[in-house]
Parts: C-alpha cells; sequence; structure tokens
C-alpha cells in the first residue's frame, strides 16, 4: 500500500487534531528510519496507521478484545491502551496489512513491550517525541534521539511510568517489562 492510499484510509478516521499528529509522528519515524537503517517504508506505513483505531467506540473495542486473541488483561486497564492492540488486528482484516513487523509497531506503540525491534522502537519515539508534543523532559529525549534510539525508547518508557505513577495510574506489565527490558539492554545485557 501507498502513502497516499494508506493517507486516505487513515484520515476519515481521526480528527484533524489526531490527523495531523499521525502526519508529523510518520514524518518524524521515516527521519528516524533513515538514521537508524530501518524501512522508510514501513516506518512510513506503520506510523500513519499507529492510532487507526483511536476513536472506535469502546464498546467495539471491547468485543475485539474479547472474541479475538488479544490478551484479556487489557480490560483491567485504561481504555487508552486498547487502540494499539485492536488497530493491529482493524488493519489487517479491513486493509489486509499481514506484514506482522508492522501489525506489531501499530500494536506495542503506546506500552512498549520487552525485545522491541528497530521498527517498534521506531514507532513508539515517533509518537512521543513529534515536533506537535510538549512534555516535560522532551528536549532531552529528541536530542538523544539523534545519537541513541535503545537509550531513547528507554527515556520514553521511563517518562511514560514517572507520568502515570504521579497520577496514582494503573501501569500496564508491558510498560513495566519494556522499561525493564530497555534497561538491562543499556546495562550491557547483563
Ligand atoms: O495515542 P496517543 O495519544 O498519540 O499516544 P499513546 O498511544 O502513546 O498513549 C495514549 C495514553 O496511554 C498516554 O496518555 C499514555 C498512556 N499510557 C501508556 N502506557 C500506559 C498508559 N496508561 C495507563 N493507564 N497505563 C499504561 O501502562
Ligand atoms: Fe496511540
Ligand atoms: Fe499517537
Amino acid at each position: 500500500m501507498n502513502r497516499n492510499d494508506a493517507i486516505s484510509i487513515v484520515e476519515p478516521h481521526l480528527t484533524k487534531e489526531r490527523f495531523d499528529h499521525t502526519l508529523r509522528v510518520t514524518e518524524t519515524a521515516i527521519s528516524l528510519a533513515k538514521k537508524y537503517g530501518e524501512s522508510e517504508e514501513k516506518a512510513e506505513l506503520a506510523s500513519i496507521f499507529h492510532d487507526y483505531a483511536k476513536y472506535r467506540p469502546l464498546d467495539e473495542m471491547k468485543r475485539w478484545i474479547i472474541n479475538s486473541n488479544l490478551p484479556k488483561d487489557l480490560l483491567l486497564y485504561h481504555h487508552e491502551l486498547w487502540h494499539g492492540p485492536v488497530g493491529s488486528i482493524l488493519i489487517e482484516r479491513e486493509y489486509g496489512i499481514r506484514d506482522e513487523s508492522i501489525k506489531n509497531a501499530v500494536y506495542y506503540h503506546t506500552t512498549g513491550r520487552p525485545h522491541m525491534t528497530k521498527l517498534e522502537m521506531i514507532v513508539f519515539v515517533a509518537d512521543y517525541i513529534e515536533p506537535g508534543r510538549s512534555f516535560s523532559g522532551l528536549d532531552e529525549v529528541r536530542e538523544m534521539s539523534q545519537h541513541d534510539l535503545i537509550k531513547t525508547a528507554w527515556m520514553v518508557s521511563r517518562n511514560t511510568i514517572n507520568f502515570l505513577m504521579s497520577k496514582q495510574n494503573r501501569i500496564y506489565p508491558d510498560t513495566f517489562h519494556a522499561y525493564n527490558d530497555l534497561t538491562r539492554q543499556l546495562d550491557g545485557g547483563n
């Protein structure tokens, strides 16, 4: 699927703000793919679709989780966590995107997971650092994204967990597992 087809599919499913965010994530991910030697086409497609399911009705997302092989524990956590996993299913069923590497980059873009691929880290990071975002501590993360993808993904994971803990939110296990795995990699794999 080419860029224009993907964009025209996704646009009607998103608000104007979310669509503009998606375009900025896409440009950011393509530039990270260039820098870190990942396929620019995959980074582009995964980014265009990463928030595809963001505005699906909650009861529809719930049905997908119950009736597919997605982990049921998602239902015990905030519904913000559902659009990645559900999106990865919908893009295959509705548009025939079967490439597991792209589906996984969509699936894990919110939480991360252990042993993230380069493509998964690129979408995870691009979603966080795209130029429209203004989280505190973001300058440091953007600067690191020019040097070290793993360290950058680690910072995104750490900042997200800090933010969620400061709000007394529950944290999904994949979110913690991503942080632990990235920390282990920074420690030299031990
Ligand atoms: O869809 P976006 O807004 O572009 O960004 P996103 O998919 O990365 O994140 C959606 C929200 O999910 C964001 O506010 C952070 C939050 N989040 C990430 N990990 C967890 C989480 N929320 C909870 N409750 N638990 C998590 O583990
Ligand atoms: Fe998202
Ligand atoms: Fe996003």
